[in-house]
């Protein structure tokens, strides 16, 4: 058995959206890793910038020509010089050069390489015998923002969190019921709704705000009386996509609404309470820690999440523990571009007593990846969505962890946080 890098194939591939996209293949004298990278239609200003200037055949042309002649050679299974010699060949302080998506392929085709290298599977390798946690799913069910085109929510992501469920088979079936009940109900609220749907696979109908709270808990109650156990609510507000910095407000364009900070502060706090939330993500615009931090103060027993805010970045995620901005933290690895650099970012936010919670992109593949990085990294919540095949291939592949891991496996523990 040998990790040693023999070969490194990149090519254009595309993703749920019919954007191209960037697959890498690592081939080691025995194994083989290939991973190809999503993308996001609400990005983060701090996010990594994802492929060089003329996009993805520039980034193919890069690994030909600067990056595999410096991985050839190198062992797979060291990580962190992997992503080292990536953060050396590209030489700035945001993947510009050879692009973040770039290095999230080639960073995660290299572990799965290892992984395969010593026949273990990704999750294994990476969180060793003691991994045998399974995460949550937040399933989103109906979109909003920009996520969507025309009307509908100003909020962008409703969720569902089936937090009673025993395995992660029940709770992932409960969240593909209460997506199939929401079909129903918006069916019959609204005579013109045709069954559209996002990117991610989430229903879109012409509602607003509260309208898809009231039907995404009465599908939650219902699915969650039949099944037996409970299925909480969340959002993902994306606020820096309805951030107004000129007017210092939230414009909520279909509401009718605007908000300064303080307002805004009040709004979400009233949805926690009214809803019950067990779930917030970025209720404030990216650069408002100190809007994250009073939120947090003031709520108990929901997570309050930054996605935008943190970028999975370790300097980031630092400045938000100083200001006891959030307690939770979307992990999602292109925003940071390498493995190691999320890991650093994981092992900061847990220190702190964060969840960290591994996430999906909107633009995305059939890459199963983040399934084992949310077991090996004991994410306590993954986010993948609920129907769509970019979502299904993470969810089918937790279930076969958990069949894997058999009777070893339970359910993470989220009554920590
Ligand atoms: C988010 C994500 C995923 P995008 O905001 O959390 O749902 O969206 O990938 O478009 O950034
Ligand atoms: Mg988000």
């Amino acid at each position: 058995m040998s990790t040693v890098i023999e070969d490194i194939t990149a090519r254009k591939i595309f993703n749920n959206r019919g954007e191209e996209t960037i697959e890498v293949d690592i081939l080691t004298t025995s194994g083989f890793g290939r991973a190809s990278a999503p993308a996001g239609a609400s990005r983060g200003k701090a996010e990594v910038a994802p492929y060089p200037q003329g996009g993805v055949d520039q980034a193919i042309k890069k690994v030909e020509d600067l990056i595999a002649p410096e991985l050839i050679g190198l062992n797979a299974d060291s990580q962190d010089e992997i992503d080292e010699t990536l953060h050396e060949v590209d030489g700035s302080d945001d993947f510009r050069v050879i692009g973040g998506n770039t290095t999230f392929a080639i960073s995660l085709a290299n572990a799965e390489a290892a992984a395969n290298s010593y026949g273990t599977l990704l999750f294994q390798y990476l969180g060793g015998y003691v991994a045998h946690e399974m995460p949550y799913p937040l399933g989103n069910v109906i979109s909003g923002g920009r996520h969507t085109r025309g009307k509908s929510p100003d909020i962008q992501e409703f969720l569902a969190l089936p937090f009673g469920a025993e395995s992660f088979l029940e709770a992932a079936m409960a969240n593909t019921q209460i997506h199939k009940r929401i079909g129903a109900i918006l069916k019959k609220r609204d005579k013109l709704f045709s069954g559209g749907r996002s990117d991610e696979g989430a229903w879109v109908a012409n509602i607003g705000d509260m309208e898809a709270l009231d039907v995404l808990a009465d599908a939650c109650e219902e699915i969650g009386n039949k099944l037996g156990f409970e299925c909480g609510l969340g959002v993902d507000v994306a606020a820096s996509t309805l951030w107004n910095a000129k007017q210092n407000t939230y414009v909520y364009r279909r509401d009718g609404e605007k908000r300064d900070s303080g307002e805004q502060l009040e709004f979400i706090s009233e949805l926690i309470k009214k809803y019950h939330l067990v779930y917030v993500e970025d209720p404030f615009h990216e650069e408002d820690f100190k809007g994250f931090a009073e939120l947090t103060k003031k709520v108990t027993g929901c997570l309050i999440c930054g996605d935008d805010l943190f970028v999975t970045n370790k300097e980031r995620m630092d400045h938000g523990i100083k200001m006891h901005a959030a307690n939770a933290v979307i992990i999602k690895v292109n925003q940071v571009g390498t493995l190691t650099d999320a890991w650093e970012t994981i092992r900061t936010a847990e220190k702190a007593g964060y969840a960290p919670i591994v996430s999906h992109r909107s633009g995305d593949t059939c890459d199963w990846h983040i399934a084992h990085l949310a077991v090996a990294f004991k994410s306590p919540i993954i986010k993948t969505g609920v129907v769509e095949g970019a979502r299904t291939a993470k969810l089918n592949e937790l279930i076969r962890i958990e069949e894997f891991l058999g009777e070893k496996a339970r359910m993470a523990g989220l009554e920590t946080f």
